[in-house]
């Protein structure tokens, strides 16, 4: 069975590409593996709902089932941003969306937590299955693994960027949220 993994992004393919690495009879392909840069406008409002536009899109340029995610990263006392904007925070890259973060919450709360939602699409009823990891942002960058803003969220005393790829595999919101999938995908084709 064929799984296409509707992301540009090489850190999220990686990770999902690692979580499926036990399930010998899924070939997991994703938009790198079929040189796809195309750019899908991500207009929802929620992640949900921005993982669904993904999914489709790809879903109907290929006709193989597809999962996608759409994630980010919320900080409650900034009103949950950067929230589905995480990409694009500052408009110029991780390092500066770090630094943006960095200033904006400056003398407040500093909880936060990273929010992956995945959408399972294979032509039918959308399937969308969410992911929560609550942390908290550090006062400077530490570690040197991940991507995007883990050298900030801090879980258990490291940030993400601090620890292995199998320790962040373990807590994610990504990994939360494809654990649900896999339940459910494990059931539909009983695997
Ligand atoms: P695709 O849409 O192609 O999947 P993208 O990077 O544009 O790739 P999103 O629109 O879902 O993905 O934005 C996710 C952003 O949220 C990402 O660029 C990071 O800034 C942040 N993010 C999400 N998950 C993260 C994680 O595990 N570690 C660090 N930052 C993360």
């Amino acid at each position: 069975m064929k799984l296409l993994i509707a992301s540009g992004n090489k850190y999220k393919i990686y990770e999902f590409k690692v979580l499926f690495e036990k399930y010998k009879d899924i070939e997991v392909v994703s938009l790198a593996d079929l040189d796809d840069h195309d750019e899908v406008e991500e207009n929802g409002t929620t992640f949900s709902e921005n993982a669904f536009i993904k999914a489709k899109y790809f879903y109907d340029k290929y006709k193989i089932i597809t999962i996608s995610d759409d994630s980010g990263i919320c900080v409650p006392s900034l009103n949950n941003e950067p929230g589905i904007y995480s990409s694009r925070y500052s408009g110029h890259g991780d390092e500066a969306n770090n630094d943006l973060l960095l200033k904006n919450v400056e003398g407040k709360d500093r909880t936060a937590f990273y929010e992956c939602d995945i959408c399972f699409y294979d032509g039918t009823e959308p399937q969308f299955f969410i992911g929560k990891c609550y942390g908290t942002l550090g006062y400077e960058r530490k570690g040197v693994n991940g991507f995007g803003y883990d050298p900030l969220f801090i879980y258990e005393g490291k940030t993400f960027a601090e620890v292995d790829l199998e320790t962040k595999n373990k807590v994610s919101h990504r990994a939360l949220a494809l654990k649900e999938f896999i339940k459910y995908f494990e059931n539909k084709y009983s695997l």
